[in-house]
């Protein structure tokens, strides 16, 4: 088995409200592509390829870093894009928004405070919405393509729901320098739809 560059559900202009069509072209045919093709290269003679991507992440600190940068690279992109839309549903009413709302006040709230984790990430990384194993939300910054699902983490260890890319191949053609200004634009095509359908699906399987 190999790890399969999963389709995309939306044409490279689709998102241009947040991120331009020849962004979303190189970030997913180039970088998303060889996190792939290096992932399944650097897994070829092990029988790990077997096993969920997930399960890899979960037990990363067994692995070579070829396997950590590319089995994140893999797994971070394939969470963000399905997280995006063209058609983002913005207004959720369940048990997520009640939890975000406990803890942060509001769903603006909640953004903001990633935002500002975001623009704390020196160089290369992430920023999460993520489900402890605990059951409660929380929210981190990861450097590199590392993420809350690696036991390489001491603290801020969970399953995400909700990942922003921070490496500037993510924004730089089209906002340069700006990070905080691709942050802000980032959640015009956020679908919490997709992000409580995450969230209750892992908290149905704690
Ligand atoms: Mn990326």
């Amino acid at each position: 088995m190999t790890y399969i560059l999963p389709k995309l559900a939306y044409s490279f202009d689709a998102l241009e409200a947040s991120i331009d069509a020849q962004t979303m072209e190189i970030h997913y045919s180039k970088h998303h592509q060889a996190y792939t093709t290096n992932l399944n290269a650097a897994l070829a003679d092990s029988e790990d390829g077997e096993l969920a991507i997930e399960k890899i992440l979960q037990s990363i600190s067994k692995y070579s870093t070829a396997v950590r940068n590319n089995a994140g690279g893999y797994y971070n992109h394939n969470l963000f894009w399905e997280i995006l839309s063209p058609t983002p549903q913005k207004n959720i009413h369940g048990v997520l928004k009640e939890k975000i709302e406990q803890k942060w006040n509001s769903m603006e709230e909640l953004q903001t405070a990633m935002n500002k984790l975001g623009l704390a990430r020196f160089g290369s990384g992430w920023v999460w919405l993520y489900v402890k194993y605990n059951g409660e939300i929380e929210i981190s910054s990861t450097a590199n393509q590392d993420n809350p699902l690696m036991d390489t983490n001491l603290t801020d260890r969970g399953f995400p729901i909700l990942g922003i890319d921070l490496w500037e191949h993510a924004y730089y053609l089209n906002y340069q320098n700006r990070r905080a200004d691709y942050l802000e634009k980032i959640w015009e095509v956020v679908d919490w739809k997709k992000v409580e359908e995450k969230y209750s699906l892992i908290i149905s399987q704690l």
